[in-house]
C-alpha cells in the first residue's frame, strides 16, 4: 500500500473525531449531532465535546452541500459523487458510509422538497396498463409485505477508468467521472417486491414498459424498464425503504427508492414518486443518451412513431441501455492512473504513483461479483504467468453478492503485475479488452493491478 500519504492521515483523524461525536450522547442527540455535523461540513468534526444545545445554537444558515454524507470514508470524485476507497475494503456488507453515491443532481432532502418527508411522501402507481391506480403512502407501504435481499448495486460508469488506462485506447474518446474501480458496494436492501405491487394494482394484458420516476432531484429523473425484464425479477427487485436496516438516508435515495439488484445503478432510481406501466414504449433521457452504450459495435435500438418521448426525441436514441452488470473483479489495492484525465483529490495515490508492498508471504484479497449468474471461479495472476485459482470465501449467498476472495503469494522485490479474472456459472470470463463506447459504460475487463514490492 501507498505509505501515509497526507489524505489518510487527515482521514484517519477526521474517523477519530467523527467517532467520537457519534459516542457522545443517546441516539436523538447522537443523531442531532450527526445531521449537524453534516450540515455545517468538516468543521464541526471538530468538536467533539459539543452538547446537544450547543450544535442546534450553531450558525443558522447552514451552506447546503450537494452530497451530504462525510467525506472522511469515500473518495471525492466531483460535485455530487462519490466513490468507494475500494482498496481499504475489508467488510462483506458495504457501510453506509463507505458507499458510493451517483447523483445525477444534488441530494434533495426533506428540507429542500417537502414532498420527501415520510409523511408528505406519496407514491403514485397508475398508467394505461394499471387495472386499479393507487396512491400510496409511507405508511401504507410499509404496511405491504417486504422482503430483503442482500445485493451489490453499481453504477453503470465504474470501471470507465480502465478505458483510459487501457494500452490502445485513447482516453479522449471517453468521457465521464473517474470512479476508479469503487462505484460499487454491497447492502442489505428492504424493499416491497414488485410482484406484490402488480398484485395490488391488477396488470392489463399487452403491458410493455414499467417506467419508475423520481421528476424531484431534476426533472428528467427516471428510467423506463421492459416490463418483461421487471416480470422476471419480480421477486428481486422492488420499492426500497431502509438499507441495512436502517431507514434510507437522503444520499441514498430517503425515503422511498426503487432497487434492482444486479443491473446497472442507473435503474435504482432514488427520491421515488412514480411508477407508470404502460402497453408503450418510453424513451427519456436515461435510456437514449444518458447511460447507454455509444460506440461502433453497438446499434442504436429501433424506435416507432407510437412510442412516447419524454424530454428527448427520436434522434436522442443514440444506443442501447446498459441492464446488467458483466462480472468483475478487484484487488483491494489502489489502481495505478496514469492517462486519466483526473485524478480524484483524496486519491491514496498521485498521478502515476505506484502503491508500495512489504516483500514476504502475505494474503492478495480481493472481490468478484457477476450478478447475472453468480461467481464460478476467481483466478489470479502475477506478471503474466499461469492464472491461479483465488479461494472464495464464505459467505457466497448467490448471484446477487459479491464474493471476497484471497490468494497467498511470496512477493519478491522489485515491480509486478497483478491481474484478477472473474467466471461466471454461465462460463462468461472477464476479458483482456472490451470494445470502446463513449460513455464508458461497463467496462469489464481484467483490471492490471501495478505494485511495488520492497
Ligand atoms: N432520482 C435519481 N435516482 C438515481 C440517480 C439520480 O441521480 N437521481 N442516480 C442513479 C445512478 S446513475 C446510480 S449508479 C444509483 C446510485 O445509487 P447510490 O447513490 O445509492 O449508490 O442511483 C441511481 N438512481
Ligand atoms: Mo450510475
Amino acid at each position: 500500500m501507498s505509505d501515509g500519504t497526507r489524505e489518510q492521515r487527515q482521514r484517519a483523524e477526521a474517523e477519530k473525531l467523527a467517532t467520537e461525536v457519534l459516542r457522545h450522547g443517546t441516539n436523538t442527540q447522537r443523531r442531532s449531532l450527526f445531521v449537524s455535523a453534516a450540515a455545517f461540513g468538516a468543521a464541526a468534526m471538530t468538536l467533539p465535546g459539543a452538547s446537544p444545545a450547543s450544535a442546534q445554537t450553531a450558525p443558522a444558515a447552514p451552506r447546503r452541500r450537494p452530497i451530504i454524507k462525510d467525506d472522511s470514508r469515500v473518495l471525492n470524485i466531483g460535485a455530487t459523487v462519490r466513490s468507494g476507497n475500494y482498496w481499504d475494503y475489508k467488510t462483506f456488507m458495504t457501510p453506509i458510509e463507505e458507499f458510493y453515491v451517483r447523483n445525477h443532481y444534488p441530494t434533495p432532502t426533506a428540507e429542500t422538497r417537502p414532498v420527501l418527508a415520510q409523511e408528505n411522501w406519496k407514491l403514485r402507481i397508475h398508467g394505461t396498463s394499471v387495472e386499479r391506480p393507487v396512491e400510496l403512502s409511507y405508511n401504507d407501504l410499509l404496511g405491504m409485505r417486504s422482503r430483503t435481499i442482500i445485493a451489490t448495486m453499481e453504477c453503470h460508469g465504474n470501471g470507465r477508468t480502465l478505458f483510459w488506462e487501457q494500452d490502445g485506447l485513447t482516453g479522449q474518446q471517453v468521457a465521464g467521472g473517474n470512479w476508479v474501480l469503487g462505484a460499487v458496494g454491497q447492502a442489505e436492501w428492504q424493499y416491497v417486491p414488485m410482484s406484490e405491487i402488480f398484485a395490488r394494482v391488477g396488470i392489463k394484458p399487452g403491458a410493455r414498459t414499467v417506467l419508475f420516476w423520481s421528476g424531484v432531484d431534476g426533472n428528467d429523473m427516471g428510467r423506463p424498464m421492459p416490463y418483461s425484464d421487471v416480470v422476471a425479477q419480480q421477486h428481486d427487485m422492488g420499492v426500497c425503504f431502509a438499507m441495512n436496516g436502517n431507514p434510507l438516508i437522503p444520499d441514498h435515495g430517503a425515503p422511498v427508492r426503487m432497487v434492482v439488484p444486479g443491473w446497472g445503478g442507473t435503474a435504482s432510481i432514488k427520491w421515488l414518486t412514480e411508477i407508470r406501466v404502460t402497453d408503450r414504449r418510453v424513451w427519456c433521457r436515461l435510456n437514449t443518451r444518458g447511460e447507454v452504450y455509444i460506440g461502433p459495435s453497438y446499434q442504436r435500438p429501433e424506435f416507432s412513431q407510437e412510442d412516447e418521448f419524454i424530454g428527448v426525441g427520436a434522434e436522442d436514441i443514440q444506443g442501447p441501455m446498459v441492464t446488467w452488470m458483466p462480472p468483475k473483479s478487484f484487488i483491494t489495492v489502489p489502481l495505478v492512473l496514469e492517462k486519466s484525465p483526473s485524478v480524484p483529490a483524496n486519491y491514496p495515490l498521485q498521478r502515476g504513483q505506484v502503491p508500495r508492498l512489504s516483500a514476504g508471504r502475505q494474503e492478495l484479497t480481493g472481490y468478484a461479483w457477476a450478478p447475472q449468474n453468480g461467481v464460478r471461479q476467481v483466478d489470479v495472476r502475477i506478471d503474466g504467468g499461469q492464472w491461479q485459482r483465488a479461494e472464495i470465501r464464505q459467505p457466497n449467498l448467490g448471484k446477487y453478492t459479491w464474493v471476497r476472495f484471497s490468494l497467498p503469494w511470496d512477493a519478491t522485490a522489485g515491480q509486478h503485475v497483478i491481474e484478477t479474472r472473474t467466471t461466471d456459472n454461465a462460463g462468461t470470463v472477464q476479458p483482456e479488452t472490451v470494445p470502446l463506447n463513449t460513455l464508458g459504460m461497463a467496462n469489464w475487463a481484467i483490471p492490471k493491478f501495478r505494485v511495488e514490492v520492497a
